[in-house]
């Protein structure tokens, strides 16, 4: 009996702490915030790789800006069999009946040989037949490959009232990236529509399905009726007061069932969801809605994220920003190389609000400014050769062959800017005193750059 007794006491114990180890520390920082009334947000200083700039260039090809139709929401880019894959939300812009650019759409995807220039394939998913899940609207997708089979994750309207609110999100596989694909019966995710307080209780959108720790982690956004605190828009606008937060729900097998965590929200800010492994964790940027909008961040464990760094983006106008908004990630096999080598490339939307035919968007890509990359895979990838590392007097530079190199400190100076024909004997460094710096490549085609150490 008293062993029963025990047994109980040490339960319930047990059951409490866990009951109340159940925020995840994004919330707890918004509680903070909310205590205090203080929206100030600490941005650590000395995490320099996970500060990210970035650049943005128009596509080329079926993918170049043309108003009159509106492609918007891009998954990640993959490459299969030496071409690159993207799918998107697609409609005409001023499509018959819709009424807001998400309004029936269907999922098309294009392909490329260089990440530039792209051609459209057609629809990969259409929106389906009356009274199935995604009868209005089939959008927001992104793609996700495992053990030889894609999936795309998309948001799933089945008529007009719940376009936006009620979403679902729905899933289709193939056996290729060119198709045909097959939709689950059910919708993979639904809002928490029956708890009163839920941070997704209205909706779920922007679903990303990321392999970590042998199961699969739906990221996505939620939208509840919580006013909200510190809200970006709030701040920055001084308008609305929308604030969205992002849910995990986790998997043993792919196709589900995927539950949500007892930790959600894992973020307390964050439009469009954006995620990459980085080391033996994951890597997360966040665009606006809410204190922590501009933040990079990190987890061991894909629940409690911690602030890394920030993107440098003008906050006050960040809709014609460099910010990759709706980021689709190149995912390649060497992406896992520095913290945020997940985020080197990949493809955003641009917003356009009103125009001859409506309001219209298009992608474009995006390049990390300062993408860090290893000594031996910039060989490996660009075949460009730099040695000695450490280098006492002279970093040479082997078999590059147009553009400019620049050296950084670490802090971020320019120390040298030379072109191409500049380096032929190398690069003197004999006036440098020891230290890390950072050598950046600039070519038509992209930047790329990693650390050297001279030793003075
Ligand atoms: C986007 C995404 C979702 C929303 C709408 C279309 O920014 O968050 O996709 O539903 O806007």
């Amino acid at each position: 009996m008293k062993y029963k007794i025990f047994t109980i006491a040490t339960l319930l114990f047990v059951t409490t702490v866990v009951l109340s180890q159940t925020k995840s520390a994004a919330t707890l920082r918004l509680e903070a915030h909310q205590s205090s009334g203080n929206c100030d947000v600490d941005i650590p200083t000395d995490n320099p790789d996970w500060n990210l700039e970035f650049e943005v260039r128009d596509l080329t090809g079926d993918l170049a800006p043309n108003d009159y139709y509106t492609r918007r929401d891009p998954s990640s880019v993959l490459k299969v069999n030496g071409k690159y894959y993207v799918w998107y939300s697609y409609s005409l812009t001023n499509g018959v009946g819709k009424v807001s650019a998400w309004d029936l759409n269907d999922l098309y995807f294009a392909t490329s040989t260089d990440g530039y220039h792209w051609t459209e394939q057609g629809v990969a998913v259409a929106r389906g037949p009356e009274g199935s899940y995604d009868h209005r609207s089939a959008f927001t997708t992104e793609v996700f490959y495992h053990d030889n089979i894609f999936y795309l994750v998309y948001q799933a309207s089945d008529t007009e009232e719940n376009l936006n609110s009620n979403n679902t999100v729905a899933m289709a596989y193939s056996s290729s990236a060119d198709g045909p694909w097959t939709k689950l019966e059910d919708p993979i995710l639904s809002p928490s529509s029956e708890q009163s307080v839920a941070f997704d209780k209205n909706t779920v959108h922007d679903p990303c399905i990321i392999y970590f720790k042998g199961k699969f982690y739906m990221y996505y956004k939620g939208e509840g009726n919580e006013s909200a605190v510190c809200s970006y828009d709030t701040q920055i606008w001084g308008t609305s007061n929308k604030q969205v937060k992002w849910g995990v729900a986790i998997a043993d097998n792919v196709t589900g069932p995927y539950v949500k965590s007892a930790y959600n929200p894992i973020t307390n800010t964050g439009h469009e969801v954006c995620v990459w492994h980085s080391g033996e964790g994951l890597g997360i940027m966040l665009h606006q809605d809410g204190p922590e909008y501009g933040t990079t961040q990190y987890s061991s464990d894909g629940i409690n994220f911690e602030i890394m760094g920030k993107v440098d983006f003008p906050l006050k106008n960040p809709r014609n920003s460099t910010y990759p908004e709706a980021a689709g990630l190149y995912r390649s096999e060497t992406s896992n190389n520095s913290p945020v080598s997940g985020v080197s490339w990949g493809v955003s939307h641009v917003l356009n609000w009103g125009g001859t035919y409506g309001s219209w968007m298009y992608i474009r890509r995006f390049d990390l400014k300062n993408p860090p990359a290893s000594i031996e895979d910039i060989k490996k990838i660009y075949g460009v050769n730099i040695y000695p590392n450490p280098a006492t007097d002279t970093i040479n530079i082997g078999n590059f062959n147009g553009g400019t190199v620049v050296l950084y400190s670490i802090n971020g100076a320019i120390l040298k800017e030379l072109d191409a024909s500049q380096i032929k004997d190398g690069i003197d460094v004999s006036a440098f005193t020891s230290g890390i710096y950072y050598l950046l490549f600039k070519t038509e085609k992209g930047n790329y750059g990693t650390k050297v150490i001279i030793k003075s």
